[in-house]
């Protein structure tokens, strides 16, 4: 008798056998790729497999690689499915094959607890806390412009913000929006619609001396409670890291975001002997070796992954798991490339585990939540995934339909003298 790839004891004529799974690629206002994978009995479950930018990538991915391997397993085996999936491919880890696996692992999870009849979080060990403290955006291209910008998001009930400022002498800055909106949804969205790459400027030095002193203005306006966070967006050499941390000591953010690239987690080391800025770093990352240094020497604070883009809530968890070892909190990615589904699982877990932080909320558009039909609530500031079934996401076919893919990327940087830079 010859083995089947998957197993033969994975394959299961149960009503819990996969009958089908399926790639949806829409675009309401931005592009999004689900994975939809529907049981024997008919039990859905959504996955979120969104990357921005490489959106087809991952759609071919699970297209073409892993729906195959789906097809007659048992929906209830989301270790070994998990596992499987990492191992047989062979070339691990990477950011397409683990937004590939993850939403596989979100799909699964989602029919686990539509089973169970219980929202997701129940299944991850239940409630640890009431509500899920998010922070929101603000951003100026001057600092009256700024100010403007936290009071709007203060006024949707935000409790925490992140500060992103225009910096004189540089044309396009990360996270800066073109028209900050004076009262409700922050909107800003760094990928965009075209067949290329945008191209933008960067000086590192202008940045270094610009943003103490727009933090100290900040920090000034709102009085020293209100948590403020800095996103530095992976553009900083490790000792002008050390230095910005210093520099913005006084004005006591929550946290520094992203200081250095996210290649060497050895960096991490030089900024951390020289200030006492929390550190948070991970959107890019895929798995838990990414973080083995970071955690093991305590170099950081805050775990910045998504579940969509580290191999979902079965790899998240684990990560998790590691970081309370050394009271490393999470700060879960939430921007609005993270699709409702992926920020469904986030919510779950955020509110399961013990050694939670903050999460990241970007509201997403009335166009996407057109297609997906959530179950959070957000009240005074807080979060929650709400208590239905499963993650508590509904994908809406025709609304979809109205939203066909179309080509967007995140930009790149240049320095004045024409460099590639780290965008
Ligand atoms: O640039 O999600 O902290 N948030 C971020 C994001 C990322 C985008 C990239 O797709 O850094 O705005
Ligand atoms: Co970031």
């Amino acid at each position: 008798m010859t083995a089947t790839p998957t197993g033969p004891s994975a394959r299961t004529s149960a009503g819990t056998a996969i009958r089908s799974a399926e790639v949806l690629v829409t675009s309401p206002g931005r592009n999004f790729v689900t994975l939809r994978v529907v049981t024997e009995d008919g039990v859905v479950g959504l996955g979120d497999a969104t990357l921005n930018g490489r959106e087809l990538a991952v759609a071919s991915y699970l297209t073409d690689h892993v729906v195959p391997l789906l097809l007659g397993r048992d929906a209830h085996r989301i270790e070994d499915t998990w596992q499987l999936l990492y191992r047989s491919a062979y070339w691990r880890r990477g950011p397409v094959t683990m937004s590939a696996i993850a939403a596989v692992d979100m799909a699964l999870w989602d029919i686990k607890a539509r089973l169970a009849g219980m929202p997701l979080h129940q299944l991850l060990g239940g409630a640890s806390r009431t509500g899920i403290m998010a922070y929101g955006h603000a951003s100026g291209r001057d600092v009256p412009e700024l100010l403007d910008s936290i009071r709007a998001q203060l006024a949707e009930g935000f409790r925490a913000i992140r500060v992103q400022t225009a910096v004189p002498g540089i044309d396009k800055v990360y996270g800066v929006s073109a028209r900050p909106s004076t009262s409700g949804r922050y909107d800003y969205e760094p990928a965009q619609r075209a067949p290329l790459p945008a191209e933008e400027d960067w000086d590192s030095a202008a940045y270094l001396r610009h943003v103490p002193g727009v933090l100290e203005a900040v920090r000034n306006e709102f009085g020293p409670a209100l948590p403020l966070l800095h996103d530095a967006h992976h553009r900083l050499t490790p000792i002008q890291a050390a230095r910005l941390g210093k520099a913005l000591e006084p004005y006591d953010l929550f946290w520094l975001e992203d200081c250095t690239p996210a290649e060497n987690q050895e960096t991490l080391r030089l900024v951390r002997a020289h200030t006492t800025t929390p550190l948070a770093i991970g959107e890019v990352f895929n798995t838990v070796w990414d973080y083995q240094t970071l955690l093991r020497e305590q170099l950081i604070d805050y775990v910045r992954s998504s579940v969509t883009h580290a191999g979902g809530i079965t790899a998240l968890r684990r990560i998790l798991d590691a970081a309370a070892q050394y009271q490393i909190k999470s700060g879960l990615h939430g921007p609005t490339d993270v699709s409702p589904v992926g920020m469904a699982a986030a919510l779950h877990l955020d509110l399961a585990i013990h050694n939670f932080g903050i999460q990241e909320y970007m509201q997403h558009s009335g166009a996407t939540e057109s297609v997906f039909r959530t179950s959070f609530r957000w009240e005074g500031g807080y979060l929650h995934p709400g208590e239905h079934p499963g993650l508590g996401v509904e994908y809406d076919d025709d609304a979809a339909s109205r939203f066909p893919y179309q080509a967007a990327y995140l930009p790149f940087t240049r320095l004045k003298d024409g460099t590639v830079h780290d965008w």
